[in-house]
């Protein structure tokens, strides 16, 4: 296979958040799409969506949408790709899956590409983008992983509600314009528990067993997962804001060997896929609102912690329907078809 054979490459949930950025996020990098097929639910089939100036009618996502499908981007919800992912890849496709639901399989790779970009080459048909809190954190702590062996690690995060999709948003929205023409008592949430406009809630998914919530126990299990080392010990708060895109992390970590704030900038100017904004004289530092619609991880704050011998606090900030979901997917993609990245195997892997 030479760089410039291409794709049929289908979007299961084309008219979600993520749907629609995997789209743009295909166009913008000219991945190598021969024919996009955009799939969502009976409710947007017909509906239509651009792609290269090119309107592309949405289809049902059903049991045969997938015949001649090369390469499978899902993000349509756990149950669907739970019902569908494995139907794809028995149709001959490469599924790159967004949704929780194979992501702790000990037969899927979950994949970070800065991180661990190996593991795509052991798919089975099925790879898991991980949780989007989860690959911005490991993105930043990689290299400091690398040099000098990260104990624990304790963060608390800043989500935005674009992270549960396009009736999030609009239930921000909603809600932020009926507080300020004073129609608090109108308020009637519906995809949270409580009014998120003006507010924040600590309570990302569903609560487990434990009394984490499962958000929470994604962040301890994946970044596990992904780099590689179950020694790692990780505890997690996870917090929604009424942001809308880009989410924030206060990161705390404990490392074996000692590294100074100065050795951690350098560290991290040097790893792929971070940018250092870390300038604190000049109030300059990660932002949600200027992460949103960039492709890099951004980190600041970089301090010791003073209570420990060996510890670092950062503040870790990406845009989670970027990073955080569409472009990961990609760029797995591009890594599996060897475009830009790596030699392709996608036809050697998955016949
Ligand atoms: P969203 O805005 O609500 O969009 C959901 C999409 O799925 C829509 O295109 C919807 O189509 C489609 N869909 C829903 N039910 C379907 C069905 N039964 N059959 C076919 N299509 C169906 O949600 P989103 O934010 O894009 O998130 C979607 C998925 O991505 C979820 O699995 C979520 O967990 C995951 N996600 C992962 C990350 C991450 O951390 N990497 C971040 C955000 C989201 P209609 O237009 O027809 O309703
Ligand atoms: N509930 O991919 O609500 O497992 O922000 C990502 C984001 C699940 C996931 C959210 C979620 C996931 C959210």
């Amino acid at each position: 296979m030479n760089g410039r054979k291409e794709y049929v490459v289908a979007v299961a949930g084309a008219t979600g958040a993520v749907g629609r950025e995997m789209i743009s996020v295909l166009e913008e990098r000219c991945f190598p799409v021969k024919e996009l097929v955009p799939l969502a639910s009976s409710r947007s089939a017909g509906s239509r969506i651009t792609f290269n100036d090119q309107e592309i009618v949405v289809r049902e996502l059903k049991d045969d949408s997938f015949r001649g499908v090369d390469i499978a981007l899902f993000s349509a919800g756990a149950s669907v790709s739970r019902e569908f992912s494995p139907k794809a890849a028995r149709a001959g496709a490469v599924v790159i899956d967004n949704s929780s639901a194979f992501r702790m399989e000990p037969d899927v790779p979950l994949v970070v590409p800065e991180v661990n970009p190996e593991a795509i080459f052991t798919h089975k048909g099925i790879i898991a983008n991980p949780n989007c809190s989860t690959i911005q954190m490991v993105v930043a702590l990689k290299p400091i992983h690398d040099r000098a062996k990260i104990k624990r690690i304790v963060v608390s995060t800043y989500q935005s509600v674009s992270g549960t999709g396009k009736k999030a948003m609009d239930e921000l929205f909603n809600q932020t314009q009926m507080m300020l023409s004073f129609k608090k008592e109108d308020i009637k949430p519906k995809v949270y528990p409580h009014q998120i406009a003006f507010n924040c809630l600590p309570h990302i998914d569903v609560f487990q067993e434990n009394g984490y919530t499962k958000e929470e126990m994604k962040m301890v299990n994946e970044t596990k997962k992904i780099m590689g080392d179950p020694s790692i010990r990780v505890t997690a708060t996870t917090v929604r804001v009424p942001v809308f895109i880009g989410h924030s992390e206060s990161v705390n970590i404990e490392t074996e060997r000692k590294v100074t704030v100065a050795e951690c900038r350098e560290l991290l100017r040097k790893a792929p896929g971070v940018v250092v904004i870390d300038d604190p004289a000049n109030n300059l530092y990660p932002l949600a609102l200027e992460a949103a619609g960039k492709d890099e991880v951004f980190v600041g704050r970089i301090r010791e912690d003073e209570s420990i011998e060996c510890g670092l606090n950062m503040w870790i900030v990406a845009d989670n329907l970027r990073k955080g979901a569409a472009l990961n997917a990609v760029q797995i993609a591009e890594i599996l078809v060897g475009h830009k990245v790596m030699k392709a195997v996608i036809d050697i892997e998955y016949k």
